[in-house]
C-alpha cells in the first residue's frame, strides 16, 4: 500500500509535529518508508493533501464495567454531596455491584460501545484496567473480558491490573486485610494466567496509602512486571515519587503532583498521564503543573480516564481538545499524548510514530494541519484508519 500526496505528522522529533509532505509506503503491515514526495515509488493512492498521523492510543480506561452511573450524576447535580450519593448506593460501589453481577459477554458487550467509539475516531491500541471486581473472581473475570476485545475488534490491548482500586464494602476500614487477602492474591492468579501486562493502584486519601500501594508494587516486582499509578489526584501523599522510585511505565492524573514530583518522574523516565475527562467531570480546579513538567521535561500523554464514575468520555479528541483548553497544552503536546508517548506509557515499541520499521497504525484525516485535530469540538474528521496495515 502506498499513500501519497499526503501531510505527514510523523511525530518524529526534530520539525514540529515531524512534519513533511510526501508518502507513506507499507509492506506486510509494517511501515517500509516514509519521506518526501520526490524520493517515492511509482503509483500508490493520492491523498489529496488529507493528514496521516499515527493511529490513537488510549492510554488509561477502564472501559470493562457493569451498569452506569447517570442516577448518581442527576443526584449529584441536584446537590447531593458524594457521601449522600454513596449512602444511596452509588458511587464506586454501584459499579463494583453492576460489574460482580454482569457475566463476560454482558461486560464485553458493554466495554465493546465504548471500545468502538474510540476506533470510530482512529485509535489503534488500548489499555484497559481491572479494578471494580475488589474479589478475585471478579477481577479475573474484568480482564479476560479485557483481552476478549483483541479477539473482536481490530485493536491492541494493553492490560492493567487495578485490585488496589478501592476498598469494598466487606473490607471496609480493614485496607491492609484487603490487600494480604485479595489484592495480592488475585495479582498472582492473574499474571499466573497470563492476563496482567502491568500493574496499577489508586493512592490517595479516600484509597490506598504509599505503603500499602508499595506492597503491590514490590509483588509486581517479584512477577516481573511494570508499574503504574493513580497519583496525586485529589491530594498530595507522594504516589508520584514511589512510582518514579519503582520505575514505573507513569503516573496518572497528577494535579496535585509539584516541582520535586516532577523532578523524579524526569529522573524515572516515567510518564505522566493527564486525564482531562475526570477534571472537568470533577469540577476540580488544580489543574496539573505543566510547566514544571516541561521544565523537567517529563513525557506527557493524555487518556480519556473512560470509566462510568469520574470519566463517562469515550472520545480522545474531545480529550485533546480538553487538554489544550483546560490544561494549555499545545495542539502539538497534545498529538505527542496519544501517539508516540501514550505508546511510551504502554511500553509499545512498535507503534505511535511514522518510521520504517514500526507497525503500520495509521490515521487519515480530513484536515490539512494537525492542530485541527484538538481545535474542534465534537467534530471527528476521521477518513481512513489503518491497522497492521490493513484498511
Ligand atoms: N480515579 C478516578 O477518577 C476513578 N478511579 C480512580 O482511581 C474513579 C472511578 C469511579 O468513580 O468509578
Ligand atoms: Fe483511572
Amino acid at each position: 500500500m502506498l499513500l501519497r500526496n499526503a501531510t505527514i505528522a510523523t511525530m518524529q522529533p526534530g520539525a514540529p509535529y515531524g512534519l513533511l509532505h510526501g508518502a507513506v509506503l507499507i509492506e506486510d503491515g509494517l511501515i517500509k518508508w516514509a519521506g518526501p514526495e520526490a524520493d517515492a515509488p511509482e503509483g500508490g493512492e493520492d491523498m489529496a493533501g488529507r493528514l496521516i498521523t499515527p493511529a490513537l492510543i488510549d492510554c488509561h480506561t477502564h472501559v470493562v464495567f457493569g451498569g452506569n452511573r447517570a442516577a448518581e450524576f442527576e443526584m449529584r447535580l441536584k446537590g447531593a454531596s458524594y457521601e449522600e450519593v454513596a449512602r444511596a448506593g452509588g458511587g464506586i460501589v454501584s459499579t463494583v455491584t453492576a460489574t460482580r453481577a454482569a457475566s463476560e459477554a454482558e461486560l464485553l458487550a458493554g466495554a465493546l460501545t465504548r471500545v468502538d467509539a474510540l476506533i470510530r475516531e482512529g485509535v489503534s491500541a488500548i489499555e484497559v484496567k481491572s479494578g471494580y471486581g475488589l474479589d478475585r473472581e471478579t477481577e479475573l473475570k474484568m480482564l479476560r473480558v479485557a483481552r476478549a476485545i483483541e479477539g473482536e475488534r481490530r485493536v491492541r490491548v494493553r492490560t492493567s491490573f487495578l485490585g488496589a482500586h478501592a476498598v469494598p464494602g466487606e473490607y471496609q476500614g480493614r485496607a491492609d486485610a484487603y490487600i494480604d487477602e485479595v489484592c495480592l492474591p488475585a495479582l498472582e492468579a492473574a499474571a499466573a494466567e497470563g492476563l496482567v501486562d502491568a500493574v496499577d493502584g489508586f493512592c490517595e486519601g479516600i484509597a490506598f496509602d504509599t505503603a500499602q500501594i508499595e506492597r503491590v508494587f514490590q509483588r509486581a516486582k517479584t512477577l516481573g512486571l511494570p508499574v503504574k499509578l493513580h497519583a496525586e489526584q485529589l491530594s498530595n501523599i507522594g504516589g508520584t515519587r514511589l512510582a518514579a522510585q519503582y520505575g514505573a511505565l507513569s503516573a496518572d492524573h497528577v494535579e496535585y503532583a509539584d516541582a520535586a514530583d516532577a523532578k523524579a518522574l524526569a529522573d524515572a523516565g516515567s510518564v505522566a498521564v493527564l486525564l482531562p475527562g475526570a477534571f472537568y467531570t470533577l469540577h476540580e480546579t488544580q489543574a496539573p503543573p505543566v510547566q514544571a513538567f516541561r521544565d523537567h521535561m517529563v513525557p506527557l500523554a493524555l487518556a480519556t480516564d473512560c470509566n462510568p464514575g469520574s470519566s463517562p468520555l469515550a472520545s480522545l479528541l474531545l480529550t485533546m481538545n480538553m487538554g489544550c483548553t483546560l490544561f494549555r497544552l499545545t495542539p502539538e503536546e497534545a498529538l505527542a499524548g496519544v501517539t508516540c508517548l501514550a505508546a511510551r506509557a504502554l511500553g509499545l515499541k512498535d507503534t505511535g510514530v511514522i518510521e520504517a520499521g514500526k507497525r503500520a497504525d495509521l490515521a487519515v484525516w480530513d484536515v490539512a494541519h494537525p492542530a485541527e485535530l484538538s481545535y474542534r469540538i465534537g467534530f471527528n474528521p476521521l477518513y481512513r484508519r489503518i491497522f497492521g496495515g490493513e484498511a
